[in-house]
């Protein structure tokens, strides 16, 4: 029987949407949104509730902008109603259940009806496309499978783009750059601290990173910074694109980068109207390019509609590109509750990274610690010195370090320059705040 082989010509085309103008996305957005604010108060108690609290109507959106006169919806909104009280459908309508991990109070509980992991896959497939990835390849999907939305929602993206789908999950670092030099796949989904995690292992174990199969990562789940995107690049020879979401609102794919452009992820706007809001006073919406709190609201969801989620995610929107009608969103710089008020001075991870990977002697493994020895707060950076650098040259670029933060971020910290191998490696979200003040 003979086969096609020419697996770079297989038809990829584009989601009628994607190619719709602003115009046209703003008004499927109007008619998308009157609905779900109508199926989600007659559906759900907490929406009709609060907003009858609140004295406002779903019959009082006349237009786009009057959404910022509906209340919004808080995490703690969906732990009071552990585990399905937010939920529009009956049971039985619910194909799919996730929760998000809950590392403080209750996991968050979510769900989809079909419709809705049809179209979860949909733009998901959007997302890995526009950044490069094309049908026929191979995908090594090392997001963890699980109730994290991460690996199914990717691989759900990838089938759906018509990829040969590996499902390798996170973790089993050995056994994961096995399956890349004997799969030889073309793409691989996994968080950007775990992909240096592999890329680590790969050097130590002696192969190069950068002679492997792989072209394109798509990258996700956790902040990272331009200098992390150029480390990995460089590292195995390839392009990285970011990819964003969240549980509440859908999972891996509410917006994804462009491999050409690599210019911020595009929204897809057809499913989600995003809002910024001032980071310190909610009340005020921002104009696109402002700096702030990045608020959605689902416009096709059935079994968990969303209405003004606060994400705490802080970013900025800018007009689409390569999707003129889907605005974009800048990098994450950082989530609001994982930010640090130091002595007055408000710092994220994402500051630290950034100058961090500045120095040439410093490696991207870093963790920042919190004490409270007498009344004042005091941060420590320990961060590993690269392979092969002496440590008396690290200890040097750890007197650097301390005056570029003192310099852009405004905080006198201590430096500790470790042995390269000596912190923890990511698996997955790599959790790079240590806060010892309480204890
Ligand atoms: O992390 C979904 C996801 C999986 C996205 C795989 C991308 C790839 P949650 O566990 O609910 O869902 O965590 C959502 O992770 O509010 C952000 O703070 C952070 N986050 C997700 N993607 C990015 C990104 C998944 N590209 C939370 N850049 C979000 C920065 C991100 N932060």
């Amino acid at each position: 029987m003979s086969q096609t082989t020419d697996r770079d010509n297989l038809p990829n085309p584009l989601d009628p949407e994607e190619t719709m103008s602003r115009d046209q996305i703003e008004s499927i957005q109007l008619t998308r949104l009157k609905e779900t604010l109508d199926y989600a108060y007659t559906n759900v108690p907490y929406y009709k509730d609060k907003y009858d609290t609140a004295g406002v109507h779903p019959s009082d959106l006349k237009e786009l902008a009057d959404l910022k006169i509906f209340p919004f919806t808080e995490k703690e909104d969906l732990r009071k109603s552990y585990p399905f009280g937010m939920f529009a459908v009956p049971q039985h309508q619910v194909a799919r259940i996730h929760a998000s991990s809950g590392t403080t109070g209750r996991a968050t509980v979510v769900g989809y009806t079909q419709q809705d992991l049809d179209d979860w896959a949909k733009m998901g497939a959007r997302c890995l496309r526009l950044s490069g990835v094309k049908p026929g390849w191979k995908v090594h999907n090392a997001y963890g499978y699980g109730l994290f939305t991460g690996g199914m929602g990717a691989h759900a993206a990838a089938e759906r783009l018509g990829t040969t789908v590996i499902p390798m999950s996170g973790g089993q670092t050995d056994k994961q750059i096995t399956m890349i030099q004997d799969f030889e796949p073309d793409a691989i989904l996994c968080t950007p601290t775990y992909l240096l995690t592999i890329g680590d292992a790969m050097q130590r174990a002696g192969l190069d990173p950068r002679k492997t199969s792989l072209k394109v990562a798509v990258c996700g789940a956790e902040p990272w910074t331009e200098e992390m995107r150029h480390e990995l690049e460089e590292m195995f020879g390839i392009d990285a694109c970011d990819i964003y979401g969240l549980s509440e609102v859908m999972g891996p794919g509410v917006a994804g980068e462009s491999g050409e452009l690599k210019d911020g992820s595009h929204i897809w706007e057809d499913h989600f109207r995003p809002e910024i809001v001032d980071a310190y006073d909610s009340t005020k919406v921002l104009g696109d390019g402002e700096h702030g709190e990045l608020v959605f609201t689902s416009l096709t969801k059935q079994a968990l509609p969303i209405i003004r989620y606060r994400t705490h995610d802080l970013t900025r929107l800018l007009p689409g590109s390569v999707r003129p009608g889907h605005r974009r969103m800048g990098r994450i710089t950082g989530r609001s509750d994982d930010m640090i008020i130091l002595r007055g001075v408000n710092l994220f991870p994402s500051q630290i990274e950034e100058l961090i990977l500045k120095l040439p002697a410093l490696s991207p493994h870093f963790q920042l610690v919190l004490t409270r020895p007498g009344r004042m707060d005091q941060l420590a950076v320990k961060v590993e010195r690269r392979a092969g650098i002496s440590t008396e040259d690290a200890t040097k670029a750890g007197g650097e370090l301390v005056k570029l933060i003192k310099i852009h971020v405004g905080s006198s910290c201590a430096i500790e320059v470790l042995d390269p191998e000596t912190l923890e490696r990511s698996m997955g979200k790599l959790k790079r705040i240590f806060d010892m003040r309480d204890k």
